[in-house]
C-alpha cells in the first residue's frame, strides 16, 4: 500500500511573515539581522501557525463537552522545538526555502537552538514524548509542569571530570512560551489552621498562612503531527505577592519582607537533579506543592468557565501523576473541594479517587520520596491535616478488610512511624488514585510484589502495566531523515501515522539491495556522527566501526562500570596481539552524574582515564577508540541514536523501570545488548532472542543470590582477565598513575558490589564476544538491524498513550461533527 504523505497546502506568506516577524517581534532588520534574530523570526513564524491549530482545536474542545487528561509531571524534557515543529506542520521544505531566500541556511539556524533542559532523563523525557502522542492523537489534554529558570546542568568534561555550568537556557529569551499574566493563582505557604463557622453556621477548617506565592502560567503550544491539533504544556512560574507581607504580616520589618520576596520566586528558580540526597528539601516540597496547586486550581477555572458542577470533576478531567513528585495532589484536590468549595469529605474523596491516577517509575529505595512531618506541618499545616484524616479512613478500611493484622496495618500507614516519623508518597498517591501502573511488564510485577505489595493484594483491580514508548517523531523522522525517506519509498508513508507498519520491513530484510542502501545510510548517520565528536573532543574515528553507544543518567545500577572493565579487558587483549583484527570498535558513552554523586562522577573519571591511555597507544591503532560525549541531552541525542550499531542496555535486572533509550536505538535499527530488565524483556520479545544479546541474571536470581550472601571477591579469584582489569585500575593505568584515585570505586566493588557488577561480568564479555563475531557477518548483522526497527512499532509512545486513554483516563478523540 503506497499511502502519500500527508503534506499541508503551501503557505505563500511564510516568507513575508519571517520578515515581518523580524521586524515587528526581533525588532530588526534584514540587513543586520545576526542568525539569532532568524532563528527568533522563523520560530515566531512557526508558533503562530500552531496557535492557529490550538484555536481550532480548544473551540472544537469546548464544543464537544470532552474530558481532558491533564498529565502532571516536575519535569518535562522537551528538547528542541524549531525542527520537530516545522516536522508536525509539514513546513520543513517551505522553511528552508524562505530561508535560503533570506540568505540562510535552516540548518545551522535549527543548530543555534538552546533546548529547554526542563527534566532529567527517562522521566521527564516521557511526559515529552506523551505530549507529542496525545497531540497527534487528537486527545484533548493539558501538561502541566514547572517554568524552572535553571533547568538540568550543562555538562563540561574537564581534565576527565565532569564540571556542571547552570543551564541558562533562557538567556536569550525563548519565541515558544505565551506569557499569561491572567492565569495565576495564589499558593499558601505556613502559618497555622485554624476553626471557622461558615455563612451556613457549618464549621470549617481555615488556614492562616504565613505566607502566599503567585503562580503565573507560561504556555508552550504542542503540535500534533500532520494534524490541526495543538495542545499546551502550562508551566508554572513563581513570582512574589505584591504588599502581601508588607500589609498583613512582617508589617515594620521591611528586610524580612524583601527577603521572602527573594523566597518566592526562588521557587521556579532550579530543577532538582536526581540521586541528590536530602540537600534543599523543604524547597523541593514547595516547589511540588506550588506547582500541584496551581495546576489544580487551575483545572478548577476550567470547570467554573465550562458551567460544569464541580461534582461533575472526574468526568472532564483526568489527572495522571508522573511519579510521586506531584502526589501531594491527592490532598490538595481534598483542600480545594473540602475547604474551598464546602464540599461533604465522602464526595471530594469519590472525586479524588476517580480523578487521580499515578504513575510509579523506579523501586529504588532511595528514590521513595518521604517528607518528614516536621517539615510537612511547618511548610503544609493545613495539608497534614488531610494526610491525617485520608489515612485515619484508609486505615479504618485496612482493619475491616484484615482484622488484627497490625503489622500489616503499620506497613500501609501514609505514615512511616519507624524512626522520624515521615509521609509516604507513594501510599499517598495508591490511595489517592483508582490506577496505578508501572512503566514495562517485568517493573509492573515486581511493583505489586515488592513495593506496593500490600497495595495490591487490598486492591487488585486497581494494579496494571502501560509499557513506555517513545514518540516516533522526534526520535526517527526528525533524527534520522534518511532513514525515514528509505522507509517512505520502502513501505509508503502509512508508518508515520502508525508505527507498527514498520513490520512490513521484514520482508525486505534479507534483500541485497535493500541492505545495501540501509547500510548507506548508517553509515552516513555515523559519519556525522564521527564528525561532531573529531570536533568536540579530538578523536578520530572511522565510520566503519562498530559504534558501541550507551548514553543515559551515570549511575551505579546502570553499570556503566561494567561496559568500563569489558573495555579493560579488550583493550588489554589488542596489545598482547598486535595483529588481531577482531571487529574494530568505538565506545561511546554519554551522560549526566548527579552532581552530589560522588560514585558516579568517579565512573565518568575511569571512562575518560580509559580512554585517554586507549585512543594515544599507538599499537592499538583504529582497532578500538573510546569516547566519552560530554553534555548528553535531548539535541545531541538526535545525532547520536541513528549512528548506533550496539546500544547498552545493562542495568542489574530488577532495577530499571523501564528503559527508554533502549526503544529509540532499536527502532533507529541498532542491536540490544542487554540484561532481562525493564523493557528489555519485551524488547527481546518482539525481536525474538536470535536477534537480540541478552546476558546476565534475572530479577529472580539477583535476588536469590542477594540473599545467600553475595560475595564479590569470589568472581574475580576464578577470573584472570577480570582481575587483570581490576589490577591495571588500582596500579593507576589510567589515573595519570595516581593509585588511590579509583580505590572507593573498587573497594566498593569487591567488598559491596550492591549491583552486582562482578557476578555478570563474565556472561557479559562473553555476551560481547558473541557481538564481535556477529558484526563479521555484515549481511547477517544487517538483517538483524533492519528486524529491530522493523518489529519496533509497539514502543511508539502512541501505543502507549492509547492505552493510558482506553485503560486509565477514558478520554478519546472528539468525534467529528455531522
Ligand atoms: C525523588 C527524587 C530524588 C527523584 C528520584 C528519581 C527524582 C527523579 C527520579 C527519576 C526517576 C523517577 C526516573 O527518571 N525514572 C525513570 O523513568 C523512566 C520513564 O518511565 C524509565 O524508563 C526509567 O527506567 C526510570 O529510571
Amino acid at each position: 500500500m503506497q499511502d502519500a504523505t500527508p503534506t499541508p497546502a503551501t503557505d505563500p506568506d511564510f516568507q513575508n511573515d519571517v520578515v515581518r516577524n523580524l521586524i515587528c517581534r526581533q525588532a530588526r532588520y534584514p540587513d543586520i539581522a545576526t542568525p539569532q534574530d532568524w532563528y527568533m523570526a522563523l520560530a515566531f513564524t512557526v508558533k503562530d501557525r500552531m496557535l492557529e491549530s490550538w484555536a481550532a482545536s480548544t473551540k472544537t474542545y469546548a464544543e464537544h463537552h470532552v474530558k481532558v487528561a491533564c498529565y502532571l509531571s516536575a519535569e518535562f524534557l522537551i528538547g528542541p522545538q524549531l525542527g520537530c515543529n516545522l516536522l508536525s506542520l509539514g513546513l520543513e521544505d517551505e522553511a528552508r526555502a524562505a530561508m535560503r531566500a533570506l540568505g540562510q541556511d535552516l540548518d545551522a539556524l535549527l543548530a543555534l537552538e538552546e533546548e529547554p533542559g526542563l527534566g532529567n532523563g527517562g522521566l521527564g523525557r516521557l511526559a515529552a514524548c506523551y505530549l507529542d502522542s496525545l497531540a497527534t492523537l487528537e486527545i484533548p489534554a493539558i501538561g502541566y509542569g514547572i517554568r524552572y529558570e535553571f533547568g538540568i546542568f550543562d555538562q563540561d568534561i574537564v581534565d576527565g571530570w565532569q564540571v556542571e555550568r547552570t543551564d541558562k537556557w533562557l538567556k536569550m529569551g525563548t519565541p515558544w512560551e505565551i506569557v499569561r499574566p491572567d492565569v495565576s493563582f495564589y499558593v499558601c505557604f505556613g502559618g497555622y489552621t485554624q476553626m471557622q463557622t461558615d455563612a451556613q453556621d457549618r464549621l470549617r477548617v481555615q488556614w492562616i498562612p504565613a505566607r502566599q506565592v503567585k503562580g503565573v502560567a507560561y504556555d508552550v503550544p504542542i503540535q500534533g503531527y500532520r494534524v490541526n491539533t495543538c495542545n499546551l504544556l502550562r508551566l508554572w512560574k513563581s513570582e512574589a505577592v505584591e504588599s502581601f507581607d508588607f500589609e498583613d504580616f512582617n508589617a515594620g520589618d521591611y528586610y524580612q519582607a524583601v527577603e521572602e520576596k527573594v523566597v518566592s520566586e526562588t521557587l521556579s528558580k532550579v530543577l532538582y537533579p536526581n540521586d541528590e540526597p536530602d540537600v534543599g528539601k523543604r524547597l523541593r516540597l514547595a516547589q511540588q506543592y506550588f506547582f500541584v496547586s496551581c495546576s489544580l486550581q487551575d483545572m478548577l477555572r476550567l470547570i467554573d468557565i465550562s458551567h460544569t458542577p464541580v461534582a461533575h470533576f472526574a468526568e472532564r478531567l483526568a489527572v495522571q501523576l508522573n511519579d510521586t513528585h506531584p502526589s501531594i495532589a491527592v490532598a490538595e484536590l481534598m483542600r480545594l473541594l473540602v475547604d474551598e468549595r464546602q464540599m461533604a469529605w465522602d464526595d471530594a474523596w469519590s472525586i479524588t479517587l476517580n480523578t487521580f491516577a499515578y504513575t510509579n517509575h523506579t523501586l529504588l529505595p532511595e528514590a521513595l520520596e518521604t517528607w518528614g512531618l516536621p517539615l510537612m506541618q511547618n511548610l503544609l499545616p493545613r495539608l497534614l491535616e488531610i494526610i491525617y484524616e485520608i489515612n485515619r479512613r484508609f486505615l479504618e478500611e485496612v482493619r475491616n478488610a484484615f482484622p488484627g493484622d497490625e503489622a500489616r496495618v503499620a506497613r500501609m500507614s501514609l505514615i512511616d512511624e519507624q524512626g522520624e516519623k515521615k509521609v509516604r508518597m507513594a501510599h499517598l498517591a495508591s490511595v489517592g488514585s483508582h490506577a496505578v501502573n508501572g512503566v514495562a511488564a517485568l517493573h509492573s510485577e515486581l511493583l505489586r510484589q515488592t513495593v506496593l505489595r500490600d497495595f495490591a493484594d487490598m486492591y487488585p483491580k486497581r494494579f496494571l502495566n502501560v509499557t513506555n514508548g517513545v514518540t516516533p517523531r522526534r526520535f526517527l523522522m526528525l533524527s534520522n531523515p534518511g532513514l525515514a525517506s528509505l522507509l517512505d519509498e520502502t513501505l509508503g508513508a502509512g508508518w508515520r501515522s502508525d508505527l507498527t507498519r514498520l513490520e512490513a520491513l521484514s520482508d525486505y530484510a534479507d534483500d541485497v539491495a535493500f541492505q545495501q542502501d540501509w547500510r548507506a545510510i548508517r553509515l552516513n548517520n555515523k559519519a556525522a556522527l564521527a564528525g561532531r565528536i573529531s570536533q568536540l573532543v579530538g578523536v578520530r574515528i572511522a565510520p566503519e566501526m562498530m559504534f558501541d553507544i550507551q548514553v543515559k543518567r551515570i549511575h551505579e545500577y546502570k553499570r556503566q562500570h561494567l561496559n568500563a572493565l569489558y573495555m579493560i579487558c579488550l583493550y588489554r587483549r589488542l596489545v598482547r596481539h598486535p595483529d588481531q583484527q577482531a571487529a574494530p570498535r568505538c565506545f561511546i558513552f554519554g551522560g549526566k552524574a548527579a552532581p552530589g554523586y560522588w560514585m558516579a562522577k568517579l565512573m565518568i573519571r575511569l571512562i575518560t582515564g580509559i580512554a585517554e591511555v586507549v585512543n594515544r597507544d599507538p599499537v592499538i591503532g583504529g582497532r578500538m577508540k573510546v569516547v566519552f560525549y560530554p553534555d548528553f541531552n535531548v539535541k545531541n541525542g538526535h545525532l547520536i541514536y541513528p549512528a548506533a550499531d550496539l546500544s547498552e542496555q545493562i542495568s542489574t535486572a530488577g532495577k530499571e523501570a523501564s528503559g527508554t533509550g533502549n526503544m529509540k536505538f532499536m527502532m533507529n535499527g541498532a542491536l540490544t545488548i542487554g540484561t532481562l530488565d525493564g523493557a528489555n524483556v519485551e524488547i527481546r520479545q518482539q525481536v525474538g532472542g536470535d536477534n537480540f544479546f541478552v546476558f546476565g541474571m534475572t530479577a529472580q536470581q539477583v535476588e536469590a543470590l542477594k540473599r545467600t550472601g553475595y560475595r564479590p571477591g569470589d568472581y574475580v579469584q576464578v577470573n584472570d582477565e577480570l582481575r587483570d582489569a581490576i589490577d591495571q585500575i588500582a596500579a593507576g593505568r589510567f589515573s595519570r598513575g595516581d593509585k588511590a584515585l579509583f580505590a572507593p570505586l573498587l573497594d566498593n566493588l569487591l567488598n559491596y558490589d550492591p549491583f552486582l557488577v562482578l557476578a555478570d561480568y563474565a556472561d557479559y564479555a562473553a555476551c560481547q564476544e558473541r557481538v564481535s563475531e556477529a558484526w563479521q557477518d555484515q549481511r547477517q548483522w544487517t538483517q538483524m538491524s533492519i528486524l529491530n526497527c522493523a518489529r519496533s512499532g509497539i514502543f511508539s509512545s502512541d501505543r502507549a498513550i492509547g492505552e493510558y486513554c482506553q485503560h486509565i483516563w477514558q478520554t478519546q478523540k472528539p468525534a467529528p461533527r455531522l
